[in-house]
């Protein structure tokens, strides 16, 4: 795939799911539309108008009716002439009517993301929309949805175009310095408040990068991992919450060996949570393995839910992983083992997983936590490992800008180029054709 527009060949897809459906649409894009439209629906509907037609193959024979659309270009999705068909959603129709388009001169089959990245080729959108584009379609939960339109809405574009724009007026500021840094009558510096700016720019853009986390959490999904003892009843939890049988339950302690896990819909947020091996010291050398997953899965969960069982006392003695800094719900189990309304001390959420009683706030409790973990969906924040690297690229370059007062105006002010460059990388404005290939390469056909 070149990268370079125009394009002198067409592509077309079936953009819409998969058959049989009520409805299936082809798209098209290119500059042989037109005349594509023309020869099998018999005229070019008005732009943006839905035509009625009978679409038929290159012998003239009828091969469905449905609908027709134009979208001349530039004011299109590609920013080429583009045309919908809304067809029957049969194989066979579908079939038919890609044949037919493949057999027309300059016409070919679109290739994953191609329509999308027609659009970023001719300056519809940029490398942070497509990405987001990506995510909308593969959008599971509302978190996602909202976060992936959010980005698709051209904010980061925006906020990078702003901060190159600062960027660029430091450096003209320098620039001027430089040029009358011999002239004994320029009134003082003007590096101080340059380079308070930068400064104080390189801290938005710690905080802008930070969002990443948050990202993270909607797009991958928050992560919870229930440890405790053996037998506390941390598999009936698992199986509770996912409403099915996922995991061996029994009385015998060190059932669990592997770590198993559910991805639950709280509340629009993705919720992993995983079931462990039940921690003890005293464990045969299969269960001792179990355990080592289950303490390194904890070690980089969102939350631990630290089950225990309550005819059992205190949860004391649940050494968590070292260093671990997500959140911890303690949890007491087999409420129905105690007498009525015992509060078993040292517990955050009290249960019964075979009577049921109080997992729904157990389940409220997690789904707050993902919740307040995911922040504040609508808002943009980085949503890509490319996008946070570019931005500690530029972060570096501004502190080395900034940080040391001895280095010649001409280095730094070339450091303030280079992270301008970096931020330039994440909207696409400076890219290889490598990073779009990868890029691109993620979507369906059609998009
Ligand atoms: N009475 C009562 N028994 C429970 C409750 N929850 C689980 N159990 C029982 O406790 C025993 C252990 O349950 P599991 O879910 O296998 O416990 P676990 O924590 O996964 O145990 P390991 O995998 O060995 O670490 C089983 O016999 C369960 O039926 C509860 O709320 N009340
Ligand atoms: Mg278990």
């Amino acid at each position: 795939m070149t990268a370079i527009g125009p394009f002198d060949d067409t592509i077309f897809a079936l953009s819409s799911g998969g058959l049989p459906s009520g409805v299936a649409v082809v798209r098209l894009s290119g500059p042989a539309v037109r005349a594509t439209l023309e020869a099998l629906a018999g005229c070019v509907p008005p732009a943006r108008r839905a035509a009625l037609a009978t679409f038929r193959d290159a012998a003239g024979l009828p091969l469905d009716s449905g609908l027709c659309l134009f979208f001349p270009g530039p004011a299109s999705a590609t920013g080429e002439d583009c045309g919908e068909l809304h067809l029957h959603g049969s194989r066979a129709v579908v079939a038919a009517v890609l044949e037919t388009l493949s057999g027309r001169p300059g016409l070919r089959g679109a290739e994953p993301g191609e329509f999308t990245r027609r659009a970023f080729v001719n300056g519809k959108i940029d490398l942070t929309g497509a990405e987001a584009l990506a995510d909308l379609v593969a959008a599971e939960t509302e978190a996602q949805r909202r976060f992936a339109l959010a980005n698709a809405q051209g904010g980061h574009r925006a906020l990078y175009e702003g901060w190159r724009q600062r960027l660029l007026s430091a450096r003209a500021l320098i620039e001027a310095e430089l040029d009358f840094a011999d002239e004994a009558d320029v009134p003082g510096s003007v590096s101080d408040t340059v380079w308070a700016d930068v400064a104080a720019l390189r801290t938005e853009i710690a905080g802008h990068a930070a969002g990443y986390r948050r990202a993270e959490i909607i797009r991958e999904g928050y992560r919870v991992v229930i440890l405790g003892p053996p037998n506390a009843g941390k598999s009936s939890l698992l199986n509770a919450l996912a409403r099915r049988d996922v995991a061996i339950v029994t009385d015998e302690p060190g059932t669990t060996r592997d770590v198993l896990e559910v991805t639950l819909d709280l509340d629009g947020v993705k919720v992993i949570v995983a079931d462990t091996a039940g921690l003890r010291a005293a464990a045969g050398r299969v269960e001792a393995l179990g355990i080592a997953r289950a303490l390194e899965r904890a070690g980089t969960a969102d939350l631990i839910v630290a089950l225990h069982d309550a005819t059992a006392g205190e949860s004391a003695g649940l050494s968590l992983p070292p260093g671990f800094a997500g959140a911890v719900l303690r949890v007491a189990n087999k409420l129905d083992r105690m007498a009525e309304d015992a509060v078993p001390a040292g517990t955050d959420v009290a249960v019964s997983v075979l009577t049921g009683r109080g997992l729904d706030a157990l389940v409220a409790r997690i789904g707050s936590l993902a919740r307040e973990a995911a922040g504040q969906v609508g808002e943009i924040a980085p949503f890509r490992r490319r996008h946070v690297a570019l931005l500690e690229e530029a972060q570096a370059h501004l502190g080395a800008a900034t940080e040391d007062e001895t280095l010649a105006l001409e280095l730094r002010a070339e450091e303030l180029r280079l992270a301008s460059a970096a931020l330039a990388g994440i909207v696409g404005a400076i890219g290889t054709e490598d990073l779009l290939d990868s890029i691109f390469r993620d979507f369906c056909i059609g998009k």
